[in-house]
């Protein structure tokens, strides 16, 4: 239009990271190969009824055996980092014992491939994928499963800690307590409150011995960090009534991990509210000074915020928490909080599109981690994409996604923020977990009848940001 102003470009530091993320389950595939052995999602995706269309990530996207082209979609598109996970059981099998090297080889060739493209990687080594020999000695509820994990982390921090910087200890620790343990709509599909309290305590302390580890194993230079899911918790109203709902679910979905992690401490409120089901002594002495490791930055992932308020009585059946639909709480102690649908414009997730939730997250670890760096290690949305008879695959509703969203982050950076990357989810359609195939939220259309790869518009546009650093618009429908 001829009348548009000119505006200043929403530009962004020359250093920043410009990446996607993906999973291992997710996208590798060849779960035979090598000597993998089946994790917790290879067992639970085998049992019907727990994924969509009882989908699986036997074949995935197939990424184990492509990644080569893979990485080279990314190098065409400009993107200067990428983030991924290692899967435990094709390092270790069993879950302890010594290195499997095909399993080592593949994630050695992977890095290798990235580095030559100048692609920096991200290791994030746990996102979810249990041994299923671990779980099936009691899993994340029990100490020793800490314990397997820091030496995890002892050989994959030895195998690749020349070559990459920049390291993750767990992916959203709050899926794997409370989803997997607590409301069981994620492997392994368990649904005792005690279990996930459990299941939290020693997934932060294997998060602590796992630092420790990798410390003693790789150069000083390197970056450790963890992805929380770090939910922007809102109430419908000011009453007190309602603050102390808010309160309580930000404590187990925030509190019960930041606490022990960044204060060495569990909030005093979340014992409280979780009294009635643990007196916590599972938390031994030594425990709040092994988790409390100093960290070189901290991974935010961020999706949608939660909306609660005080529920006038106990609340039963699913909640309206955006978490699936289970008999289970995911929240244990919190039977008296009402979840509410955030107003406006969804997903096809259900989530609601609230950018300045974005923008609040980083202010507030800003204020309460200061000094520490900053990267979005997730951030991203599902939209029902189709593929053009000419073969495109137009996603304007994710651009618009996109863009809101690395507003906000732009407005957080001029806000003093030390934002220092940000990871996209997803570089391409995978395993959605439970919900399976169906929910696309990749930047690259993936064809399942062939695999076939097709970079979709937001994938182009997010290209042309990860190469000039400069917002570009959102293009005309
Ligand atoms: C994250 N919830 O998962 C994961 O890190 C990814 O593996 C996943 O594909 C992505 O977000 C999109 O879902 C989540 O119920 C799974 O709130 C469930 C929830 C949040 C994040």
């Amino acid at each position: 239009p001829e009348s548009a102003q000119p505006v200043t470009p929403v530009t962004f530091p020359s250093s920043f990271l410009w990446g996607t993320a993906t999973s291992a389950y997710q996208i590798e595939g060849a779960v035979r190969e090598g000597g993998r052995t089946p994790s917790i999602w290879d067992t639970f995706s085998h049992t019907p009824g727990k994924t969509a269309d009882g989908d699986t990530g036997d074949i995935a996207v197939d990424h184990y055996h492509r990644y080569r082209d893979d990485v080279a979609l990314m190098a065409d598109l400009g993107l200067n980092a990428y983030r991924f996970s290692i899967a435990w059981p094709r390092v270790q099998p069993t879950g302890r014992g010594p290195a499997v090297q095909v399993g080592l080889d593949f994630y050695r060739r992977l890095v290798d491939e990235l580095l030559s493209r100048g692609i920096t990687p991200a290791i994030t080594l746990y996102h979810w994928d249990l041994p299923q020999e671990l779980e099936d000695a009691g899993g994340w509820p029990e100490r020793d499963t800490a314990l397997r994990f820091a030496e995890y982390a002892q050989i994959v921090g030895e195998a690749l800690g020349d070559r990459v910087e920049h390291w993750i200890t767990l992916n959203e620790p709050w899926c794997s307590a409370f989803l997997g343990y607590g409301s069981g709509v994620h492997a392994p599909g368990r649904t005792d409150p005690l279990a996930s309290l459990r299941a939290a305590h020693h997934l932060n302390l294997a998060h602590g011995l796992g630092i420790q580890a990798l410390r003693s194993v790789m150069p000083a230079r390197n970056s450790i960090a963890v992805s929380l899911n770090s939910s922007v918790v809102r109430t419908v109203s000011q009453d007190p009534a309602d603050l102390a709902a808010a309160q309580k679910i930000d404590d187990l979905a925030n509190g019960v991990f930041h606490g022990p992690m960044l204060h060495g401490a569990y909030p005093a409120t979340l014992l409280e509210a979780t009294s009635s089901i643990t007196d916590w002594s599972f938390v031994l002495d030594d425990d709040l000074r092994a988790i409390h490791q100093p960290l070189d930055a901290l991974g935010l992932n961020y999706y949608t915020p939660t909306l609660v308020s005080a529920a006038n009585g106990v609340v039963k059946g699913p909640r309206a928490d955006g978490h699936g639909a289970s008999e289970y709480s995911p929240w244990p102690g919190a039977d008296d909080v009402a979840f509410h649908q955030t107003p406006g414009e969804r997903t096809l997730m259900g989530w609601t599109v609230d950018p300045d939730g974005l923008h609040e997250l980083i202010m507030r670890y800003t204020r309460e981690a200061p000094g520490l760096p900053l990267y979005i290690t997730e951030n991203g949305a599902a939209y029902e994409d189709k593929m053009d008879e000419d073969g495109r695959v137009h996603d304007p509703e994710r651009i618009a996604y996109l863009h809101s969203h690395l507003t906000a982050v732009h407005r957080a950076i001029a806000d003093g923020a030390d934002v220092r990357g940000y990871f996209l989810w997803s570089l391409m359609d995978n395993f959605e977990w439970a919900y399976g195939y169906a929910k696309r939220f990749g930047v690259v259309h993936i064809d399942y009848a062939t695999l076939k790869r097709t970079t979709k518009s937001s994938g182009h546009w997010y290209g042309r940001l990860a190469r000039t650093g400069v917002l570009p618009e959102v293009p005309e429908a």
